[in-house]
């Protein structure tokens, strides 16, 4: 197997938001295509796209209507075969995401299936109405589910005397995949874009494609009336078996093909079988735990992020004894707020603790994902009305919100901390009014920052967020330790400073960081006093400013600082033996 993956860092595009190329203010392909020097620029090895296939963007792509297609928005399928050879061309590799659990429910399969004898009804999840209850009235859906986006999960089709299943939204219909049918087909198609020359697929939601068999009622959440229905369709009994007959049907003599499952809701021990190098269907999960210690479950309500869990997370899913699973390695995506605004500070210390929160994620295991924009340290935007927000999830949040009596501005100034679209708001070229990312009307507003906060501004500037995050990419590429290394968590408990160590047998490296905005002491401790006169690889402080760590006893706000030495040599027998590696003789 050539795992490419392992040793790369990924960069996640948004399309709608990076580069609009023909003024209509939506970001496309062929805007992508002339921004790929600067994707390349930060050497990365691969880049995400999110969906680009036709939709009616209910969820902005995640409800597809025809996945052998380019969306019109987005440009046209030669265009996405040009992006390939382009970006292949620049030695990066082009991952398309993939929404299995659910089509549009504009899908023809899904259309099809509105008649009761088309083989396509049993492609999706249909229910009678509740016994004694008449179809379309409330209290007659089939179960008691919620779905992600608000309301119930069971939409009434008239016509039928039915309901169908959405448990995010009811433009999202489910598809059903106990149906062999309809999982062939979704292989197939798969298969096609494999052959178009397409790396990999990121696999949105996929834990949630075995429903519970029945589809019962759930307990409510805490104070609403609804069960949390996609939440009852995680890492069902047959999702291992799905994913098993996907790799097979899929993958085929392409075994460089990346699959990357999104996987909310995953233990580490389920990650680690999912994503087993050897007998795991997938290559790598991606799981959220790390990402959400900043909110309470209601998606608006945020509460301080405390370290000793940020810690405790690297412990439990990096450092187990061998165990671990090949994770992706994030702090924000298309779906969070952006990191600064959250664990950083995006006010006088922006710049340093965008860099800060960067080389400490690249220096844990798994590979690294750079979000589009946070490679220049962009923040979240000013939102102050609710008509601001695109997003569907925004508006279900705050109806919900303020229909359980919560205060409007309250809601709202939650949804400013921590809603979807921080991240999609435009991608920030440079200073000029609409930051290069569009000669129209963007779609959703630019940040008034893109003043000051831009890529050009960076480009050139040695001590920019920009520079440190390629200086980053460089290391992590240089640095076998970083892939491979084992994960010790030097102080799970501190409130301020993280500090790692990775060693690979023949290379140690030491990370150390102070996550506040005032300068730390550092503990004092043997770990440390042995690593004296080791040499900094890398440092986010500018030069000049006296680095703290190591050679003094404290870190200032927000320096984070790597060191390398030689490892020690252990005896054999003290080394570890990893049960999830490959054999190294292929035996
Ligand atoms: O996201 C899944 C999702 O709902 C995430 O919000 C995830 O559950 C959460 O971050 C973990 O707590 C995917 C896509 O990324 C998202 O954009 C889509 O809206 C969603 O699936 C539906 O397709």
């Amino acid at each position: 197997m050539t795992a490419w993956w392992r040793d790369t860092v990924v960069y996640e595009v948004y399309p709608r938001s990076f580069a609009d190329s023909d003024g209509d203010g939506v970001g496309d392909l062929r805007g992508l295509i002339g921004r790929l020097d600067h994707i390349a620029s930060l050497g990365v090895g691969a880049v995400w796209l999110c969906p680009v296939f036709p939709s009616p963007q209910y969820d902005h792509g995640y409800d597809v209507s025809d996945y052998f297609d380019v969306d019109r928005r987005f440009g046209s399928l030669q265009d996405l075969d040009d992006l390939v050879a382009a970006a292949h061309a620049r030695g990066i590799r082009v991952i398309l995401d993939m929404v299995l659990n659910h089509t549009s429910h504009e899908h023809p399969w899904f259309l099809a299936g509105l008649r009761r004898d088309a083989p396509e009804r049993d492609w999706y999840i249909w229910r009678p109405p509740r016994p004694g209850h008449h179809g379309g009235e409330p209290g007659a859906e089939p179960t008691n589910w919620g779905a992600v986006f608000g309301g119930s999960a069971w939409t009434w089709h008239e016509a039928t005397g039915e309901y169908y299943l959405g448990t995010f939204s009811r433009w999202q219909p489910d598809l059903d995949w106990s149906n062999p049918r309809a999982r062939e087909a979704i292989f197939g198609m798969l298969r096609w874009w494999r052959d178009r020359g397409i790396d990999g697929f990121r696999l949105d939601v996929i834990n949630h494609v075995d429903k519970p068999d029945p589809i019962a009622d759930g307990p409510a959440v805490a104070g609403t009336a609804l069960a949390d229905g996609a939440a009852l369709c995680v890492n069902g009994p047959r999702l291992r078996e799905y994913l098993i007959e996907l790799r097979d049907a899929v993958v085929g003599s392409r075994d460089d093909l990346l699959l990357l499952g999104e996987t909310p809701g995953l233990s580490v021990e389920q990650a680690a079988a999912l994503a087993h190098p050897v007998t795991g269907p997938l290559d790598m999960v991606i799981q959220f735990e790390h990402a959400e210690l900043d909110r309470e479950p209601e998606r608006w309500r945020s509460r301080p992020l405390r370290l000793p869990d940020f810690a405790s997370w690297t412990n439990r899913w990096q450092a187990g004894p061998g165990a671990s699973p090949w994770t992706a390695l994030f702090l924000s995506n298309h779906d969070q707020a952006r990191i600064v605004s959250r664990y950083g500070d995006d006010g006088r210390w922006r710049a340093r603790s965008a860099t800060c929160w960067a080389t400490v994620l690249m220096c844990h295991r798994g590979t690294p994902f750079i979000y589009q924009g946070d490679e220049i340290g962009m923040r979240n935007f000013p939102f102050r009305d609710i008509a601001e927000f695109s997003d569907l999830a925004a508006h279900h949040e705050f109806a919900t919100a303020t229909a359980a009596g919560a205060a409007p501005d309250e809601v709202v100034a939650g949804l400013q901390r921590l809603g979807r679209d921080n991240a999609r708001t435009p991608m920030q070229w440079d200073g000029s009014p609409a930051a290069g990312f569009t000669t129209g009307t963007p779609w959703l507003a630019i940040n008034p920052d893109h003043a000051w906060l831009n890529v050009r501004r960076q480009e050139d500037d040695p001590h920019s967020v920009l520079a440190h995050y390629r200086r980053l990419v460089g290391l992590r590429r240089a640095l076998p330790a970083l892939v491979d290394g084992d994960v010790r968590v030097l102080w799970p408990e501190h409130e301020r400073i993280h500090g790692l160590v990775r060693d690979d047998g023949s290379t140690e490296v030491l990370l150390v960081a102070n996550l506040s905005g005032e300068r730390a002491d550092l503990p004092d401790d043997e770990v440390l006093r042995d690593w004296h006169g080791a040499e900094v690889v890398l440092s986010n402080l500018s030069p000049g400013e006296p680095a703290g760590a190591v050679a003094h006893t404290s870190l200032a706000p927000w320096e984070a600082q790597i060191r390398r030495r030689p490892a020690r040599a252990e005896p054999a027998s003290a080394v570890p033996t990893d049960p999830l590696q490959p054999d190294p003789e292929g035996t």
